[in-house]
């Protein structure tokens, strides 16, 4: 089945591809010649994943779909949240925004916890219809960047125990690898991306 997934972040199209397997062509809008940006103004990480999925869907007559994601930070308020990429300013400076984040959770000294998880809603546009999937990794931000997997934030969440072992990961280092540490099979095993695409492709089987 051919799918486009509306985004522009190219480590997410990758981990898509991985997830989905053969059975799907996987379309980007760059590959189909189209402007895939558009300005996420919704209030929620649905409402944004809708507005990126209605603007490619607009454009092609494909099934589509888009992800929106964030990094919620328990010390700080769940914060960064639906402004994950634009933490640090304008313009997807992934190191920009963990060394903001870094910052942030070091200025509030060691005994503020650092509790976080990774919330992603996935729209998917099908014969007119609108669906939802959504995803959460739940982990904590390391005190440093570690790995050189991944993408975005990946270097500074170490992912719990218990998802990596409900995965059948169980070696791994003492303290916890983040998932830039992990092979790209691992982390999209226990990713809150893996999780919600991975129930959006099992959607798609049942109703092909
Ligand atoms: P599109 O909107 O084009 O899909 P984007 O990178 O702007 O790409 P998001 O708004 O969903 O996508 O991403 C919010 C931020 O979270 C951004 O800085 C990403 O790099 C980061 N991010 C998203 N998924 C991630 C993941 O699996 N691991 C680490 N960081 C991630």
């Amino acid at each position: 089945m051919k799918i486009v997934f509306a985004t522009a972040n190219r480590g997410k199209l990758r981990e898509a591809a991985e997830i989905l397997g053969p059975g799907f062509e996987l379309l980007s809008p760059a590959e189909l010649g189209i402007d895939g940006e558009v300005e996420e103004t919704g209030a929620t990480l649905k409402e944004n994943s809708l507005i990126k999925a209605r603007h490619i869907h607009a454009l092609t007559d494909l099934a589509c779909f888009a992800d929106d994601t964030g990094l919620e930070v328990d010390a700080l308020g769940g914060a960064p949240g639906i402004y994950s990429a634009r933490y640090a300013g304008e313009g997807h400076d992934s190191e920009a925004n963990m060394a903001k984040l870094l910052s942030e959770l070091g200025r509030l000294g060691p005994d503020s916890g650092r509790r976080a998880r990774f919330r992603t809603v996935v729209t998917l546009i099908v014969d007119g219809k609108e669906h939802f999937f959504d995803g959460t990794l739940e982990g904590r931000i390391a005190v440093e960047r570690s790995g050189r997997g991944g993408f975005g934030y990946d270097p500074v969440f170490i992912p719990d125990a218990a998802e990596l072992a409900a995965a059948g990961i169980c070696d791994v280092p003492a303290g916890g690898p983040t998932l830039a540490d992990l092979p790209e099979e691992a982390k999209n095993a226990i990713s809150h991306r893996g999780k919600a695409v991975r129930a959006m492709a099992a959607f798609l089987l049942h109703l092909a």
